[in-house]
């Protein structure tokens, strides 16, 4: 089963329903991006984040 496939030069990421991945990185500093939201729109004419699929990466 794939839980997770990682795309490019790690820019981006594609996790199926229900499933978790974790990516590993040294950050340069703190702070916080809540504004990640899927831009890919579905047959009902809302897109994925529309239907929840947002996220949010918090550095400390
Ligand atoms: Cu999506």
């Amino acid at each position: 089963m794939t839980l997770a496939e990682f795309k490019g030069a790690i820019r981006e990421i594609e996790v199926y329903p229900g499933q978790s991945a974790e990516w590993w990185f040294v950050p340069v500093a703190s702070g916080r991006v809540n504004d990640l939201r899927c831009g890919i729109t579905g047959t009902d004419g809302k897109s994925h984040a529309d239907h929840g699929m947002v996220g949010e990466i918090v550095i400390e």
